[in-house]
């Protein structure tokens, strides 16, 4: 038997006393009488790595998820000792380290708060049928503890009570309980006492995490190989814990525009004249749009790289006349390659010994849509070099912009486990190993390659990639989706879940099947869907295809002028949405953010699920239940304007808000200034001549960005951006806002609309970089609205 449970005590191994101790610059070894060493690494003031090795003797040291860029480098560094421990402190903590048994506590370096202990600590048990160490980690729960993270998990999102297990499963129709589904993400965050950390266990083989269910005061993780290795993250801030593991795990870069515009997809739009039909619909009805999507169907009989001749003859004339009408062509590629020699991806492959094996030689042979397939070694260089080129025809020739990766978990039609077995051998980038311990990043390795391919072919403009399984840093190469869900209300609410907890887990980029993939949405449920969509990050409509249509047009008018309306709100939002993905991508910000990351002091946010805000500045919260006229939601305390009627309201209690079926809670935080451009049928349909800034008074202080720059391709990086700083500052008879640019990029518009929103006073002068404005120029019939007409630093509205 396998073992899934952390205590197993008679199985269980300890280290025993300290016996000796080095320093390596910042790499301290602390090593036991029983042969077990503990590698210490201050990697930074408020992140430790701990590693350990059972055998005197460490491992290879390589990590698919590390972001070679991640910033290193601490203030302070200091090693003492007493006779019952040592004691390491930077600038952000302290760590004591027993002699006695190797166990660690960690404390606030300032307050000496007690933030995260070792139970039983570092424990293993050698497990003879996996062949290596089943190794363990278990740490006292703190009182109050609250646990967050995890990736896609569909469960609630506070963690406590309840166990999970990370092993990329294809789950077709998940629930709410289901576990494990498709992503693996080892990284978690506590919070207790105001103060929040974070633990990304890096290891790839099936690992385990118990949040107070096994036993109620004990938090533990452990995974069945490789070693115990894990990174410690001090905040006290969560969203600090978040940014400091989005660095270390790393980020994308930034995605062509239209990638963050609407997405339409089916399983599967066939032929050539059902896409035209799908695409003319949009523009005939208008409602934006930037992307189609073929799914396997495309293929000849689901051969990656193929095209079918019968539905899709001219694939290049094709995609040119959906590019005109301003959609970009998303294609889907599967892992498995169909054995046929006269197939030239499957001979080349085969040719060049590219396939996975199984342990005593025979090729990894396994069904999926296309038949029986053999399945790339995505971890070996040569292997994703090999696959990136693959992709000159469809993205240089063909034209196609982005590419989905689907099946990668890897999925195995009809056998046990529904994946490769154990046995299966891979390269793992030169530290060859079985499936055990490459399973999990599989389908990060693929999306990797595929990256790469679509960068190189598509170069100067930007890659777009989506995978459905993936790894800690997967983040770094592609977008990705929540997987087969169901059209059902729980799976709205579990989509909203998983989106923020992907974000929380350092993958802002992601979005679910809008309208849901199995079984079928009405009208309702699908408006309501798309209304939560419109503020993910990801914006894709998808669908099963066989329970009948999942279009906005597919219901009836009322739907689909709500539909229209929020993707509209979506449009004019991008400038706000890009800048969330900008802040993302600079500074390791999720793009949203769970009500506990936005207010961890108020107790109140620590369970709440529905509630979240999107950039810095917008506070969603979707509807749930059908015939539904509004709902109560909390609101976290500040002062916040309803997005609609533009009522002022103060936060930190529960209220009910109205939302007919047009509508959704929405609010903006007192002091924002959110940009937004004109509605585009597509990204690029029309010059910009001019930029909204929505302006919501408050008394008090509020700082704002926005980021521009060409859309896509790389000018960029060569500074070729505008980020514009906007500090606004309110008092009872005055509003000044001031704007500092940077960024060598020239904006297609010069002309500011300015709304001003919730001023308590009757403006009676305005000066724009100090010169006064005629005010028979300014209109403010109620509207408020002030156009000027250049680039400004400085505007002054006073009563
Ligand atoms: O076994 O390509 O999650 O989005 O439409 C089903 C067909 C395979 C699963 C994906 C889904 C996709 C479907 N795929």
């Amino acid at each position: 038997m396998i073992l899934n449970t952390e205590l197993e005590y008679k199985g269980n191994l300890f280290p025993a006393d300290i016996t000796d101790y080095k320093k390596d610059v910042d790499v301290l070894h602390f090593s036991t009488s029983n042969n077990i060493i503990l590698q210490l690494t201050v990697l930074r003031d408020s992140l430790l790595r701990f590693r350990y090795t059972t055998v005197g003797k460490f491992d290879n040291d390589f990590s698919y998820a590390i972001n070679e860029d991640a910033s290193r480098g601490y203030n302070h560094l200091e090693i003492t000792d007493d006779d019952k421990k040592y004691i390491v402190t930077t600038s952000k903590l302290i760590c004591h380290i027993h002699k006695a048994d190797l166990r660690k506590s960690i404390f606030d370096a300032k307050d000496h708060t007690l933030i995260c202990e070792d139970e039983l600590g570092f424990h293993w048990e050698e497990s003879y049928e996996l062949g290596g160490d089943i190794v363990k980690m278990s740490k006292a729960a703190q009182n109050g503890e609250s646990y967050y993270g995890l990736g896609d998990k569909p469960q609630h999102i506070n963690l406590k009570g309840r166990r999970f297990e990370n092993w990329a499963t294809d789950s077709y129709a998940f629930g709410k309980d289901t576990d494990p589904i498709y992503k693996a993400i080892p990284f978690y965050t506590g919070l207790h006492h105001g103060k929040s950390y974070g633990i990304f266990f890096d290891n790839t083989f099936k690992t385990f995490f118990d949040f107070c269910q096994e036993r109620r005061n004990v938090t533990s993780f452990w995974a069945q190989g490789g070693e115990m290795n894990y990174y410690f993250i001090y905040g006290p801030k969560m969203q600090d814990v978040v940014t400091s593991y989005t660095d270390l795990t790393g980020t994308p870069e930034l995605p062509p525009l239209w990638a963050l515009g609407y997405h339409q997809c089916k399983w599967s739009y066939y032929p050539e004249s059902n896409v035209k039909e799908i695409t003319n619909k949009f523009r005939e009805l208008k409602i934006p749009c930037d992307a189609i999507y073929l799914d396997i169907d495309y293929m000849e009989g689901f051969r990656c790289f193929t095209w079918s001749k019968d539905h899709f003859p001219e694939p290049k004339r094709m995609v040119k006349e959906l590019a005109d009408d301003g959609f970009k062509t998303v294609v889907i590629i599967d892992p498995g390659i169909k054995i046929d020699n006269a197939y030239s991806v499957f001979k080349e492959g085969l040719d060049k010994d590219y396939f996975c094996k199984r342990a005593d030689g025979p090729y990894m042979k396994g069904k999926v849509w296309p038949g029986e397939c053999y399945f790339p070694d995505f971890t070996r260089p040569e292997v994703r070099e090999w696959w990136a080129g693959l992709f000159k025809e469809l993205v240089e020739d063909i034209g196609v912009k982005g590419v989905w990766n689907d099946m990668n978990e890897p999925a195995v039609m009809d056998v046990p486990g529904k994946t490769f077995p154990a046995d299966v051998r891979h390269d793992y980038d030169g530290n060859p190993c079985s499936h055990q311990k490459a399973h999990n990043i599989y389908g990060m390795q693929m999306a990797r390659a595929t990256y790469h391919g679509l960068k190189r072919f598509n170069y100067p403009k930007r890659p777009f990639v989506i995978t459905r399984s993936a790894y800690s840093g997967t983040q770094r190469y592609t977008s990705t989706w929540m997987g087969d869900n169901v059209a059902s209300w729980e799976h709205l609410q579990i989509a909203n879940i998983q989106a923020q907890r992907l974000a929380l887990s350092g993958f802002s980029f992601a979005g679910s099947d809008i309208g849901g993939f199995a079984e079928q949405p009405n009208g309702e449920l699908y408006a309501r869907w798309i209304q939560l969509g419109a503020f993910h990050p990801f914006c894709r409509t998808h669908s099963s295809g066989d329970h009948g249509d999942q279009e906005p047009w597919a219901f009836d008018e009322e739907i689909t002028n709500v539909v229209r309306k929020f993707i509209e709100i979506r449009y004019e939002l991008l400038p706000y949405l890009y800048t969330a993905f900008y802040q993302y991508a600079h500074d390791n910000v999720p793009m949203l953010k769970s009500l506990v990351l936005f207010d961890q002091e108020d107790s109140q946010t620590h369970y709440r699920t529905d509630e979240f805000i999107c950039g810095n500045q917008l506070l969603i919260c979707p509807i749930n239940e059908p015939n539904s006229q509004g709902r109560r939601m909390y609101i976290p305390k500040g002062e916040w304007y309803n997005f609609w009627t533009k009522e002022l309201v103060s936060g930190g209690k529960e209220a009910w808000v109205e939302a007919d079926l047009d509508s959704m809670p929405i609010f903006v935080k007192a002091g924002a200034i959110i940009p937004k451009y004109p509605v585009q049928q597509y990204v690029g349909e029309k010059d910009i001549e001019e930029l909204t800034l929505d302006v919501y008074y408050k008394n008090g202080k509020e700082d704002s960005e926005l980021y521009e720059d060409a859309n896509d391709g790389y000018d960029y990086t060569k500074g070729r951006y505008s980020l514009k700083k906007f500090n606004l500052a309110g008092t009872d008879d005055k509003l000044i806002i001031r704007i500092h640019k940077r960024g060598k990029y020239m904006t297609s518009y010069s002309t500011f609309k300015i709304n001003l929103f919730g001023l308590p006073f009757k403006v009676a002068s305005i000066k724009v970089d100090n010169e006064y404005v005629d005010l028979k120029d300014v209109k403010f019939n109620g509207a408020n609205t002030l156009v000027i007409s250049k680039e400004f630093t400085n505007l002054q509205i006073k009563a």
